[in-house]
């Protein structure tokens, strides 16, 4: 347990926070910390890459490796970063505008490819870094400083949307509940593919939303069977009741080893073929 603690405490950079006082991404860095000490990962080991928002400061304030990328552009450094080194713990922050607005296209074909690694969507149903225009999470009945009449547009649950894109782990936590985000984090982090972590996020600033989850945010029931499509579906859309806890897995190859078999049925094909066969064939 100590040598979890010690290694938590060396996750945290000397750039203190600059997030306002109560914003739930404080709960998520919080948890991101807890869950790579308790898998006694080393900041060494870790790669954590964000794109523009106030999520998007989280690489600044861990001693891991980071990369602040550009707005809706996490996915493909992060890809690039897994793809260069298998080895390496990825993990993807962005906010929902910059998931599944600029991001969207991006994300998701992240979710389609399975590649190993984690995404924490840190939704507050806005954009904050701006100034509190409308996103595609925007809940339906609310009002922003973009939409002072009410959206336009149809809300989009990110949870639904990675499992029919082919996501193959999606979850979703509240991030006032540290230490369960800290376990769900833990478990995104360890499954082999893409791990979707839905992180309700409340922004104080511009649209407080603590006593609205804290209302609505309810456990899975106990029978609950995470590798029932139809039902995760079920619940991940259900607006009335956030339901919270692990809400869809499954095992499918992922993008690396999916690579790797392409690698090796080339290799086989190629072998004991020179360059100047190849060439000879080309002439044919
Ligand atoms: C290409 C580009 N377009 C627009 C912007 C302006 N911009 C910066 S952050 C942001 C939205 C942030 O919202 P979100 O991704 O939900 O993150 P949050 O700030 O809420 O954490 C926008 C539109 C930008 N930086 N780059
Ligand atoms: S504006 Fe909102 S999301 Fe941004 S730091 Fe402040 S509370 Fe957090």
């Amino acid at each position: 347990m100590a040598v979890r603690a010690e290694i938590r405490e060396r996750y945290k950079s000397d750039l203190k926070p600059i997030w306002c006082p109560g914003c739930g991404d404080f709960g998520v860095l919080t948890a991101t910390f807890m869950a790579l000490g308790n898998l006694g990962l080393n900041p060494e080991e870790v790669v954590i890459v964000s794109g523009i928002g106030c999520s998007g400061r989280f690489p600044a304030f861990t001693t891991a490796y980071g990369f602040h990328s550009l707005h809706g552009r996490t996915m493909p450094v992060a890809l690039g970063v897994k793809a260069a080194n298998p080895n390496l713990t990825v993990i993807a922050v962005g906010g929902d505008g910059d998931t599944l607005a600029i991001g969207g296209n991006h994300f998701m074909h992240a979710c389609r490819r399975n590649i190993n690694l984690t995404y924490l969507l840190l939704d507050n149903n806005l954009y904050a870094l701006t100034k509190g225009q409308a996103s595609p999470t925007t809940l339906p009945w609310q009002t922003t400083d973009s939409t002072p009449y009410g959206g336009y547009e149809n809300y989009v649950e990110p949870c639904a949307l990675a499992i029919l894109y082919g996501a193959t782990f999606v979850a979703r936590e509240f991030s006032a509940r540290a230490r369960k985000l800290a376990e769900v984090i833990a478990q995104a982090i360890q499954h082999p593919g893409f791990a979707l972590v839905h992180i309700l996020s409340p922004c104080v600033t511009f649209f407080d939303t603590y006593d609205l989850y804290k209302q609505k945010v309810k456990e899975l029931p106990p029978d609950y069977d995470p590798t029932d499509m139809h039902r995760a579906i079920q619940f991940a859309t259900d607006i009335d009741t956030r339901w919270v806890g692990v809400l869809y897995r499954t095992v499918k190859p992922t993008f690396e080893e999916r690579v790797q078999a392409i690698r090796e049925k080339a290799k086989q094909r190629y072998q004991g073929v020179t360059l100047q066969d190849m060439l000879n064939r080309r002439r044919v």
